[in-house]
């Protein structure tokens, strides 16, 4: 095995002009790569620290340079010259080295910019491709490529709130390869865009993911917008293209759900409202139906809806072995949304994916709202084998560029795509 010759960090932008780390990493076989990482705006609050500078001059107190430094000083001093025998042995290391249990001492960002660069450099020292070392991280071969769940509407945090609902996605149910599956959503999605126009009077306006953002009046016509946007690209609502939600419901969380302004639900009418969206229109994975620390009732949430639909864990989970464990013994949910930044490494978001493996939940590989042109999540979902993968809309560069890869992997490796539950 070589050694870790060089790493840096440096700041990079993401796709919302924010801050963030991106390192580079060279080994002593002259191997070396770089890697970035991206940022949430609905997060989590078990998630782990993402380092930001605090200053207020400089983007509002989002700048890197803290995370960057503690790259380039703390953790350049103690990995170079040394030798890793396989990601495990560095991220353990990283994670003794910052010494809390949120990584609030070195920084998430910090954290996981070395572990994914060093992940890279390693591929290319094997002459592997990254997809392939990541399933060789986790010993399993390769299977299948990820089904995509693509952003058609935005409301909540990614767009102005005028919904309380965060995302409702597109799933290509039907569609045999990812090619057909890009096709056919952006079919879908130039028929919403016309949609738009016509009922909204709203030119295609984007959220964060660039999910199109028009003004709706409540959230059933943002479910029926899409499901008529489904018709008018000549696809069966359903069939061809099913639907998926991202309720980020912490966020409206208030004692209660607050999914219309005047009025607050309980949590056995928020269920009896989202068991009652999946009977209504085709609906067939809710995430974070129910906020992060509303353990009592998602038990319920699973019972109520379970047997339909993946009830999807995003901050209600956090990529957290511990969350997820107790997730399991509670029967709270049967889906894992992974994010590797929420936890900070690879490694632990291996053991975040084995957990979920273990219990036979489905396993959705997401992006972040703030992403940069960086593919490896791309390689990441389809070397774990990723169930689902979300990366947003397919508007802008940074989301493309992971479908892109999938496009690559997908000629390359000629694999099936993943069935949908049921
Ligand atoms: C989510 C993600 C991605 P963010 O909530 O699932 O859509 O959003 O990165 O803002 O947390
Ligand atoms: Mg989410």
């Amino acid at each position: 095995m070589p050694t870790i010759e060089h790493i840096s960090a440096m700041e990079i932008l993401d796709s919302r002009g924010r801050p963030t780390v991106s390192a580079a990493c060279r080994l002593s076989d002259g191997a070396e790569a770089s890697a970035s990482v991206p940022s949430g705006a609905s997060t989590g609050a078990a998630e782990a620290l993402e380092l930001r500078d605090g200053d207020m001059n400089r983007y509002g107190g989002l700048g890197c340079r803290k995370a960057v430094g503690n790259v380039n000083e703390t953790i350049a001093r103690a990995v170079i010259g040394r030798q890793f025998s396989d990601q495990s042995s560095l991220d353990h290391f990283l994670i003794d080295l910052d010494g809390t249990p949120n990584k609030s001492k070195l920084g998430a960002n910090a954290v996981l910019a070395t572990s994914i660069a060093f992940a890279r450099a390693s591929a290319r020292s094997r002459g592997v491709p990254l997809y392939r070392h990541f399933a060789d991280m986790i010993g399993q071969p390769l299977r299948t490529l990820p089904r995509l769940t693509i952003n058609l509407f935005s409301g909540g945090k990614h767009a102005g709130g005028q919904v309380p609902i965060q995302d409702v996605l597109l799933v290509p149910a039907s569609a045999a390869t990812i090619d057909e599956a890009l096709a056919c959503v952006y079919a879908c999605y130039q028929s919403a865009a016309k949609l738009c126009q016509r009922k909204y009077s709203s030119r295609a306006l984007k959220a964060d993911e660039g999910g199109l953002a028009p003004p709706f009046p409540d959230i059933n016509a943002m479910f029926d917008d899409a499901v008529e946007s489904i018709r008018a690209a000549g696809y069966e609502p359903g069939r061809d293209l099913a639907l998926a939600v991202d309720v980020a419901s912490s966020h409206f969380f208030d004692g209660g759900y607050r999914l219309e302004d005047h009025r607050i639900l309980e949590p056995s009418r928020m269920i009896a409202t989202l068991a009652a969206w999946t009977r209504q229109w085709p609906i067939v994975s809710i995430e974070d139906g129910l906020a992060e620390d509303d353990w009592a009732n998602w038990p319920e949430l699973r019972r109520a809806i379970g047997d339909r639909c993946l009830v999807l864990g995003d901050d209600f989970l956090c990529t957290n072995p511990q969350r997820i464990r107790r997730a399991i013994e509670a029967n709270a949910a049967n889906a894992l949304l992974l994010k590797v930044n929420q936890i900070g490494t690879l490694t632990e978001a291996a053991e975040a994916l084995n957990l979920a493996r273990s219990a036979r939940w489905h396993v959705t590989v997401s992006a972040r709202s703030g992403e940069t042109e960086d593919n490896w999540l791309a390689d990441l979902a389809v070397g774990w084998a990723g169930d689902q993968i979300k990366v947003g809309s397919i508007a802008q560069s940074e989301r493309l560029a992971k479908y892109n890869r999938l496009l690559q992997i997908e000629a390359e490796t000629r694999m099936p795509v993943a069935t949908w539950p049921g």
